[in-house]
């Protein structure tokens, strides 16, 4: 018998569950579930597994992660707009013991001054930013090399 695999719980916030359907030019043509199948084929061939919310209410959010804590080893974030303002996520992410990859597909720090603030950032491990799709399987590796080769 094997051990269960580690369980990387990957959060998409408000709205996300529109991608493929609007503004192509910012977020690219592919839909959420193409997203998350990426991140989830990344995690099987490193040896993890993906669940995934999708979420437009905060609470919801803050529920999953709460829900995580002692059960998953790691958590990956794309908060939507989120990021920029919810303390309560912010809160919650700080009493998660694993780490914590805030990703976002596009670079909001080359975006409206508004986006250049995450709340989410001082409590992540590490961030990834503006590498539209790309960024679900970057994040998913990096996840990996901090459980590092003893992971839990
Ligand atoms: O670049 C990202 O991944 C963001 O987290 C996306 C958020 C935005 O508020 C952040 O600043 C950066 C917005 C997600 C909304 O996604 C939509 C997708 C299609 C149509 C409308 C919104």
């Amino acid at each position: 018998m094997t051990d269960a695999q580690p369980i990387v719980l990957l959060l998409s916030g408000p709205n996300l569950n529109l991608l493929g359907e609007r503004e192509p030019a910012v977020y690219g043509t592919a839909t959420l579930d193409d997203h998350v199948a990426l991140a989830a084929a990344t995690a099987a061939g490193l040896g993890l597994s993906v669940e995934h919310l999708q979420s437009n209410h905060e609470g919801a959010l803050v529920d999953a992660v709460h829900a995580a804590r002692g059960r998953c080893a790691a958590i990956v974030v794309n908060p939507g707009a989120l990021t920029h303002y919810s303390w309560a996520l912010h809160d919650a992410l700080a009493a998660f013991e694993g780490p914590v990859v805030e990703l976002h597909l596009s670079n909001p720090n080359a975006r409206e001054e508004w986006r250049h603030t995450s709340v989410v950032a001082p409590v992540a491990t590490g961030a990834i930013a503006g590498f539209g799709g790309d960024g679900y399987r970057l994040a998913v590796e990096a996840v990996a090399h901090l459980l590092g080769p003893g992971r839990p």
